[in-house]
C-alpha cells in the first residue's frame, strides 16, 4: 500500500497561522503519512500579490519532515485545472491522495472542471467552516450514488482567517503577530512584501494623531471589506479612505482658502477637513485621480449623485470597527445586506444626529439628504 498523502492546495498570499494549524491538525486526523502544500501558480507581475518565488519560500518555514512544499502547480505555467494535475500527483506520490478542498468549494464542486473524473483519482476531504457542517452533509448525499473513490468531511474546524484581510493590514502597518508566523513576518518585511502603499502610509502616520491613524486604518479594512462586492478598484478604494480624513492634523490650511480651492462658508465648520483633504491629498500627497479626490471632498457631507467609491468611503468612515456610537450594530447589518439602502441610512442617521443636537447642517449635507430622499 502506498502512503496516504493529503494534498493541501491555497493560494498562500502569505501563508498564515490558520493554515500552518489546519495542516497540522489534518495531518493528525487523518493519519497521513505526509502532507504536501500546493501553492498555486499566479501570473508574474499580478498586482498586489506576492510572486511565486516568495510565496514559495514563505511555505518553506512553515514545512517539516511531515509537511512537504511541493511546486508542481507553480512549474506547470499557466491556468491549471485540478483534474489534469492529478495525474502528476499520483505519479509522483502514489495513488492513496486524499485532495483537501475548502467548504465553500466544495459547495460548488459540481461547477468545477470534470468533477466526476476528480472523483475517480483522488478521495476528497471537505474542510468546513463552522456552521458550514450541516449544509456540507446534506450536498455530500448527491454523491452518494456516484462512483469515487471517497468524500470525507473533516472533524477539524480552521479557525477563519483572511489572507487578503491580512495584506490589508501589513500594507497598513498593523501589527500581525497573532496572525503570521514570526519567520514568515521577518521574510515579509526584509524583501518588502505588502509594502505597495509605505510611503504614503508613513507620511500620513507622522501627521495624524494617534487615534486618528487607528481611525485611519479601520476605515481602510471596512472599505476594502466591500471593494470586490461592488466591483470597484482596489487602488482607488485603499487609496480614497487612506487618505480621507489627511487634512485632520491641526495644522493650518488657511492657504487652501486663500487660493480659494474650496467653498469659504465652511472654514472653521466640521466640514472643511473633508474639502481641504482633497487639496492635501493633492497637492502634499501626490493624488491625481479625481474619483479619488472627489470622494474625499464628499466624506462628511456627502452629496447629491455620488460615485460608488463616494458612498463607500461615506459609509466606511462612519461603520468601522471603532465606531461605537448607537445603533451601529444596526446600520452595519443594513449595510452589509444592501450597500445603497446601507449607504442612505447612513446619511439620515447624520442628518438626525446633527439636527437633535442642534447642529448647523451645511448646505451640502441638506442637499445629499433632500437627492436621497426622493430617489
Ligand atoms: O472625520 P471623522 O470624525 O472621521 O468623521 P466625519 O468626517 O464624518 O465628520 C466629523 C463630524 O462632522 C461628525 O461629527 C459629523 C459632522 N458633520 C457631518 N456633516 C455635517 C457635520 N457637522 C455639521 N455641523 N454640519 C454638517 O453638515
Ligand atoms: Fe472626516
Ligand atoms: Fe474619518
Amino acid at each position: 500500500m502506498s502512503e496516504f498523502i493529503g494534498i493541501y492546495g491555497g493560494a498562500f498570499d502569505p501563508p498564515h497561522i490558520s493554515h500552518i494549524q489546519t495542516a497540522k491538525a489534518l495531518l493528525l486526523e487523518r493519519k497521513y503519512d505526509k502532507l504536501i502544500l500546493l501553492p498555486s501558480h499566479n501570473p508574474p507581475h499580478k498586482m498586489l500579490s506576492a510572486t511565486d518565488a516568495d510565496r514559495l519560500n514563505m511555505l518553506k518555514f512553515v514545512t517539516d519532515n511531515k509537511i512537504i512544499l511541493s511546486d508542481l502547480e507553480i512549474k506547470r505555467d499557466g491556468v491549471g485545472y485540478t483534474v489534469d494535475i492529478l495525474p502528476e500527483l499520483i505519479k509522483q506520490y502514489g495513488d492513496n491522495i486524499e485532495f483537501i478542498i475548502g467548504g465553500d468549494s466544495f459547495l460548488n464542486f459540481d461547477k468545477w472542471y470534470k468533477p466526476l473524473e476528480i472523483l475517480k483519482l483522488v478521495k476528497i476531504l471537505v474542510v468546513a467552516r463552522d456552521g458550514e457542517v450541516e449544509k456540507l452533509q446534506d450536498k455530500l448525499k448527491e454523491y452518494d450514488n456516484i462512483p469515487k473513490l471517497g468524500i470525507t468531511i473533516a472533524k477539524y474546524l480552521p479557525k477563519s482567517m483572511s489572507s487578503s484581510e491580512i495584506r490589508n493590514k501589513l500594507r497598513l502597518h498593523i501589527v500581525t503577530c497573532d496572525l503570521l508566523d514570526k519567520k514568515v513576518i521577518y521574510y515579509i518585511n526584509k524583501h518588502n512584501l505588502y509594502n505597495e502603499y509605505d510611503s504614503l502610509v508613513k507620511k500620513l502616520k507622522s501627521q495624524l494623531s494617534e487615534e486618528r491613524f487607528l481611525h485611519t486604518q479601520g476605515v481602510v479594512l471596512y472599505a476594502l471589506k466591500y471593494a470586490d462586492k461592488l466591483k470597484l478598484d482596489y487602488n482607488k478604494v485603499f487609496i480614497a479612505s487612506l487618505l480621507h480624513d489627511s487634512a485632520k492634523t491641526g495644522l493650518n490650511y488657511d492657504y487652501i482658502y486663500n487660493k480659494n480651492l474650496v467653498p469659504i462658508d465652511s472654514k472653521n465648520t466640521p466640514v472643511a477637513h473633508a474639502f481641504c483633504g482633497a487639496v492635501v491629498a493633492k497637492l502634499e500627497y501626490g493624488i491625481e485621480n479625481k474619483e479619488i479626490l472627489d470622494a474625499i471632498y464628499c466624506h462628511t457631507t456627502a452629496k447629491p449623485n455620488m460615485s460608488q467609491l463616494a458612498k463607500l468611503i461615506y459609509c466606511a468612515d462612519m461603520l468601522e470597527e471603532g465606531r461605537n456610537f448607537d445603533g451601529v450594530e444596526k446600520l452595519r447589518e443594513i449595510f452589509d445586506k444592501d450597500f445603497e439602502q446601507g449607504f442612505v441610512a447612513c446619511l439620515k442617521q447624520t442628518v438626525e444626529f446633527l439636527k437633535s443636537g442642534n447642529k448647523e447642517i451645511y448646505h451640502l449635507t441638506l442637499d445629499a439628504y433632500e437627492f436621497y430622499n426622493k430617489a
